[in-house]
Formats: C-alpha cells, structure tokens, sequence
C-alpha cells in the first residue's frame, strides 16, 4: 500500500526556517528567542537549538587554517564558466609550476552549487559569482585561503575588488574564501545591421515584432532579475509578489524567445540574430570572431534604460580539493597583471587588476561601462532563506 505523503506543516517549516537564520547567523540569540517563544517553542527547546548552533558557529569563527602540504599534483581541476579562461594561462601555469590545467564547464551559479551540494570532490579551483561566494562559505562547501600563499591579491587587486561584503561570514573571523577572477555586466547585443528600430530597454525584449529574434541567458538570478528590474523592482527584491510578477513576465515572454543559453551567446550573435541577452565579455568575443573594431558597425552593445546587473566572478577553493596547495598556487598566478591581461585579450572582461591595462589590448576596453552607466547597475546578493523563492520561481518558469 502506497504510503500517505507526509507533508511538513506550516509551522514546521517556520521553525526550520528560524533555525536556519540562526544557523546562518542571520539572526541575533535574542531575536532568536523572541520569535521562537511567539512561534510556541519551549524555552528548552529553544536552548537545545540555541546549543547546537553554538557549535557549528564556534568551529568557523575559531577556524585555523588546515596546513599547508606542498606537494605538488600532476593536475589542477578547474570547474569553470564556458570560454572564460585563456589557453596560453594553462599552458604558462605549467610551464611555471609543472601542474597542468584540466578544465570542465558548467552553465551557471545554480548548477556549480547543486553539484557541490551532491557531495562532488576533487574540483581544485571553482569560478562562484559573488553572492554565490557568500552561499558558499556559509554552507562550507570552500575553504579559507591562507593568504601568504596568494601574494599577488595585496600587491596588486584594486582596492574596489578587496574585502568585498559576500566574502564574509557572518561572524567576521577575518578568513577571506575568494580572489577576484574578472567583473562584466549584463546587456543586450543589437545587430543593428539587421534591424533599425532602436533598442534600449530590457521590455524591448517583449515586443512580439522581434519573435525567434531574441535569445535569453539561461539564468535563474539573471532573467528574473531583467524582469524584475523591467517593473521596477530590484535585482535582489525579497517581495513575492515583486517575484510572482516578475515570473509571469519571463512566461509571457517564453512564446517570442528563440533560445535560452548561457555558454554560446557568440555564436548567436555572429550567426546574425537581431537580440541576444548576454554578458560583455562574450559579447566583444563574439565582435572579436567578426572582425574586431570592423565589427562595431554590426553591433552595438546596449546597458538597458530600467538598470541591469553587475557581477564579480571570483576564484575559490572548494571544501573536497584534491590539492590545496595547486589551488593556491593558480589564484595566485591569476591576479599577476600579465596573465590578467593575457586573459582578457582571450575573454573580454574586466580585470580586478589595475596594472594589467599596460598589457591589455585596447580592444577590450571597448565595452568596458562608464562611470555614469554603472550608475544604473546593481549588483547581486544572496538572499538568503529567500534564495529557493527565485528557485521554484524559476522551475515555474520553465515548466509553463
Ligand atoms: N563566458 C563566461 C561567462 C561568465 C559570466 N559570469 C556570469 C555572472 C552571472 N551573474
């Protein structure tokens, strides 16, 4: 016989989601305590909580950094974004420290955690974007960096790039858990070659004229984050009704929208669509397949009127690392101003390292945003508790 399906009851899940804002330490003991005793927990209950949080709390502010074997690996893992690392760094990585560089992909922040969360090991290095940074370290699923290991983050990181909000815990034991890799912003590339009509605006994606003319990124933070932002509302809005809107939008939508993808933008915008939702950086690679600075006159590159989202991808180090010590060694290699350079003129984003302008092709400062358009720009955060929100959001979506 079929077992009855036993739902947790409301105040089940309020409880769990207290707990986790306490685990989390999003939550003060005292505030803690309050809403515990209004929600009809016991005193005692509220201690045995209170008691078990207090270890796990204890064993991350009291963290010392595990030693440092320096073996070195035959082999680096790099779990990284599609087309966002250069070639000749691996190449250089090795011929500096003899370790190669063995890269694999993934397509967007949500599918890196999952797959961490599923108990996968013997990733060395991961690209998390910044409010993933800060899902990360509050789940431990990467480990504090031991600095001195990493010079090349004090000497030369602008300072904008240090000591960022997502990478901290919520007690501040001073442990930093990322570097930063590269920042972009998210936009629209026009093939204004093959369309006139102006476009400017994230809701110019919604007009039917353009059907099978536009393609999406396939991005949970991303699509709902235009629709919200298309409304009104923030990148980061912890409003449902903000979120039910603007998942009815991304639906609406659906009928018009040729494709969803995050890892071949360029190749839509070469093959000639008139709109595709992408980041710059695989914007200008596309411009780069076309001709470079010719390619300018096909395309042009556009920071929507409602605002639009900017990010920092950041080097970490997960908790299941076959070598700590290679990991370290690549972060580092990575911030030095050549090989950002080297990086950028492979694929066209931003550097977080001032000195590697010197180096870099002026091509890629094509796209880099104006002060005054950043203006319009909003980064991402971790919402928390509220993060599955945008997550059966996003199932919602993509079942309609
Ligand atoms: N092709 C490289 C893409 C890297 C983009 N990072 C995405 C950040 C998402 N908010």
């Amino acid at each position: 016989m079929k077992e009855p399906e036993v739902k947790p009851s409301t105040k089940e899940k309020d409880v769990v989601g207290l707990v986790n804002e306490i685990a989390n330490g999003r939550m003060s003991r005292r505030q803690f305590i309050e809403r515990g005793l209004v929600m009809g927990l016991s005193v005692s209950a509220l201690g045995t909580i209170l008691a078990a949080c207090g270890r796990k709390t204890q064993s991350v502010s009291t963290a010392t950094l595990p030693p440092m074997v320096t073996t070195k690996p035959k082999t680096l893992n790099l779990f990284n974004w599609s087309d966002y690392m250069a070639p000749a760094v691996k190449k250089g990585f090795q011929k500096t420290t003899g370790i190669s560089v063995n890269e694999t992909y993934f397509a967007d922040n949500e599918s890196l955690l999952a797959k961490l969360k599923l108990g996968a090991t013997g990733y060395d290095v991961i690209v998390p974007s910044d409010y993933m940074v800060h899902i990360m370290l509050m789940s431990n699923l990467i480990q504090p960096l031991d600095m001195k290991y990493i010079p090349n983050y004090d000497k030369y990181v602008a300072p904008l790039f240090k000591d960022p909000p997502y990478d901290k815990p919520s007690e501040n034991h001073g442990m930093k858990y990322s570097t930063p890799f590269q920042w972009g912003v998210t936009g629209i590339a026009v093939r204004k070659d093959k369309m006139t009509d102006p476009i400017s605006k994230w809701s110019d994606l919604w007009n039917t004229k353009y059907k099978d003319q536009i393609d999406m990124l396939d991005d949970e933070r991303e699509d709902l984050g235009a629709a919200l932002k298309m409304l009104g509302y923030s990148y980061n809005s912890k409003s449902q009704s903000e979120l039910d809107a603007a998942t009815q939008k991304l639906i609406q939508q659906k009928p018009i929208v040729r494709t969803y993808d995050n890892t071949n933008m360029k190749r839509a915008i070469a093959s000639g669509l008139w709109l595709t939702m992408c980041w710059n950086g695989d914007c200008l690679m596309a411009l780069d397949e076309m001709g470079g600075t010719k390619a300018l006159s096909m395309v042009s590159w556009v920071l929507p009127a409602e605002g639009y989202g900017r990010f920092v991808d950041n080097m970490a180090i997960p908790t299941g690392a076959n070598s700590r010590y290679a990991a370290h060694l690549f972060l580092d290699y990575c911030l030095d101003p050549k090989i950002q350079a080297e990086l950028v003129n492979y694929i066209w984003y931003n550097s977080p390292v001032p000195d590697s302008r010197q180096y870099t092709d002026p091509f890629a400062l094509t796209l880099v945003p104006s002060d005054a358009d950043l203006q319009r720009s909003e980064n991402f955060n971790d919402l928390g508790a509220f993060a599955t929100n945008y997550a059966t959001a996003w199932r919602s979506f993509k079942s309609a």
